[in-house]
């Protein structure tokens, strides 16, 4: 029997029916530019801002402004999502001075610690900084910012720091459209170093890499066993390795722990080419360590930026972006027409029994597949959406 229901899009939020669920999903933290008594706030009917109000809030750098931007950019709705891509086209002039940093680990590294305190270190010099989280999980956690938000206290609090929590729900394609865009947004809202923080589970740290000038891999120490838990295909991918919680009694483990990194990182590709890979330690408790890795940082946008590589990774990464959205947005139309998913069953079962040949399942299919009915059907197409 044919399924024709309609598959839920990528981008819709698990909530869809709430009016901004993006500003819902972050009440009762400790985000700054959020009223506390949100939820005791009658919502009044407001009129929505135009775009040229959402243009004009986003250069001022006004937060609430810039939420509801963003808020736009993470909606199901398709009239929201054309909205918020006009209002980014006339944003993009403004975009791409930010740089970018990713931050990975495995939960209880103190990636979140240390952003409280390297982030309150960057604003401290003048620096405006925007914290982003991908976080697969997050439509059951509300993101990992969130299940820290005492760890970015003060952090929060800051006039200069302005704080997303990570998309509810949507694939990890979905989420990282939605982090990209915002990223963008808050480039344009004036924000000069934005910081993504992802729990190194699955796809997540591969995703964060490919958005990112500089990734960072947040460790433990004492790490005999926990190196072996270290996939080799993480460490592949980062341009500092930070060996946290280095300090009291850790403090020597800390620097054996280093040592082993740094034998590790001989035999590992760099991840950036004309970069070498180190390992640092760094206590985001006792904030030490943290001046020296953001020098680090500096001498690595200098270095790359002279040879080139900083511009042609950007490059790559906006490529690459727009390849894997046409793979997604195709794949979405193929799964989700009614023709193909009412012949699938079948044509699995002829796979399984030997009737045809894999090739020529995709062969039939594809013949039967008509791309401009699956865009009608597509109820909420936001690429075809006026
Ligand atoms: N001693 C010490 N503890 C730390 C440090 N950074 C984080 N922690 C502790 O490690 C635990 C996990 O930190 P958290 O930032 O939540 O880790 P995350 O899961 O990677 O975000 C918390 O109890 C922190 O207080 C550090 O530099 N030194
Ligand atoms: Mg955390």
């Amino acid at each position: 029997m044919a399924n024709y229901t309609t598959t839920t899009p990528e981008w819709a939020v698990s909530n869809s029916s709430a009016v901004m669920s993006g500003i819902e999903g972050i009440k009762d933290t400790t985000v700054g530019n959020i009223n506390p008594n949100w939820s005791k706030v009658k919502p009044k009917r407001r009129a929505a801002l135009t775009e040229d109000e959402i243009v004009e809030g986003v250069i001022k750098g006004d937060r609430v402004i810039l939420s509801q931007a963003i808020t736009l950019i993470e909606s199901n709705n398709p009239k929201h999502f054309a909205k918020a891509q006009r209002v980014l086209q006339r944003l993009l002039p403004r975009t791409g001075k930010a740089l970018r940093v990713g931050i990975t680990g495995v939960p209880g590294a103190g990636k979140s610690t240390f952003i409280e305190s390297f982030g309150n270190m960057l604003c401290d010099e003048g620096h405006k900084l925007a914290v982003l989280a991908i976080d697969p999980t997050s439509s059951v956690t509300r993101g990992s910012i969130l299940g820290d938000k005492t760890r970015m206290g003060t952090l929060s609090r800051r006039m200069e720091a302005f704080i997303r929590p990570s998309p509810a729900g949507g694939t990890l394609g979905g989420v990282a459209r939605k982090s990209r865009e915002t990223m963008l947004m808050c480039e344009a809202a004036g924000y000069d170093v934005i910081l993504i923080e992802t729990v190194g589970v699955g796809q997540s740290e591969t995703t964060v890499r490919s958005m990112v000038d500089f990734f960072m891999l947040v460790v433990l120490t004492g790490a005999g066993d926990d190196l072996q838990g270290i996939k080799k295909g993480i460490m592949e991918l980062a341009d500092a390795i930070v060996i946290n919680k280095a300090d009291g009694d850790n403090l020597i483990r800390a620097k054996v722990t280093r040592g082993e990194y740094e034998r590790m990182i001989e035999f590992i590709r760099p991840a950036t080419e004309g970069w070498e890979t180190h390992a640092y330690l760094a206590s985001a408790l006792k904030k030490t360590g943290l001046k020296e890795l953001w020098q680090v940082i500096q001498i690595f946008k200098r270095l790359t930026t002279e040879s080139g590589v900083f511009q042609k990774r950007r490059d790559g990464q906006l490529l690459d972006w727009m390849q894997a959205m046409i793979d997604e947005h195709l794949h979405n139309l193929f799964f989700g027409d009614n023709v193909i998913m009412g012949r699938m069953p079948e044509i699995r079962e002829a796979v399984l029994s030997g009737i045809i040949s894999p090739t020529q399942a995709v062969a039939e299919l594809v013949k039967m597949f008509d791309v401009k009915r699956a865009a009608q059907r597509q109820v909420v197409d936001i690429f075809t959406a006026r």
